[in-house]
């Protein structure tokens, strides 16, 4: 299997996350893609026609997109066990879904400041990003710390990765001073070695 790859890119690192718990990361080849929406560069346009990454592609079946469809995949072929069963996997899915989204806000923020034409650049709309992602980070504090410090799942994978990206890119915005707890959490997950071995890089 190839996967579509940038060492920056938090959606990435889940799927890396996830075989890194499964000591499989040799059953993928990592090929280098960048691009923004601005510039599609080396995105793997004709394997995902939205341009993104990660994009997972399969000898036995059409290329796999969005990091959720990914993990998913490889969790049912890898047998990973990090969707739960239900009930339990219908938190664990509403804390990826929080985690990912908490990722796509803080991307947008990154294109919005650094992709789009200087003129035409919006702190507003940026700003308004962030609320988002405090709003999120705060309903993981205040309600969900406790599913996050149960067994290893994608909910916890997803917000682990977002937490990263934001030191990654939005250090100056320190969201451990109002979310102490999820910091602390936070601290002990990227000490697994899965998390270790995929921190993002420029
Ligand atoms: O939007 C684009 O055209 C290119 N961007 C991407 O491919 C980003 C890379 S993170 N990936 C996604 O937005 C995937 C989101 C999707 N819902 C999923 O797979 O979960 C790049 C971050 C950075 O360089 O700072």
């Amino acid at each position: 299997m190839k996967l579509y790859h940038a060492p920056a890119s938090p959606f990435v690192r889940k799927v890396m996350v996830l075989l890194n718990e499964a000591k499989a990361a040799d059953r993928v080849t990592l090929v280098p893609a960048s691009g923004s929406p601005l510039d599609p560069g080396t995105m793997p346009v004709v394997r995902n026609p939205l341009g993104k990454i990660p994009a997972l592609e399969r000898a036995d079946g059409p290329t796999l997109y969005d990091s959720r469809v990914i993990t998913r995949y490889l969790d049912d072929l890898l047998q990973a066990h990090l969707y739960p069963a239900a009930p339990r996997l219908w938190d664990t899915l509403t804390i990826e879904a929080t985690g990912d989204g908490i990722a796509e806000a803080a991307v947008l923020m990154r294109y919005e400041m650094h992709v789009r034409p200087e003129a035409s650049r919006s702190p507003a709309w940026a700003d308004a990003q962030w609320q988002k992602i405090a709003r999120a980070l705060a309903a993981l504090e205040e309600r969900w710390i406790s599913h996050l410090s149960g067994p290893l799942d994608m909910g916890q994978v997803a917000v682990a990765c977002a937490l990263g990206y934001l030191d990654f890119r939005h250090a100056d915005r320190d969201w451990r001073s109002a979310n102490p707890g999820l910091a602390a959490w936070y601290a002990a997950i990227d000490a697994r070695q899965s998390m270790r071995a995929t921190a993002p890089d420029a």
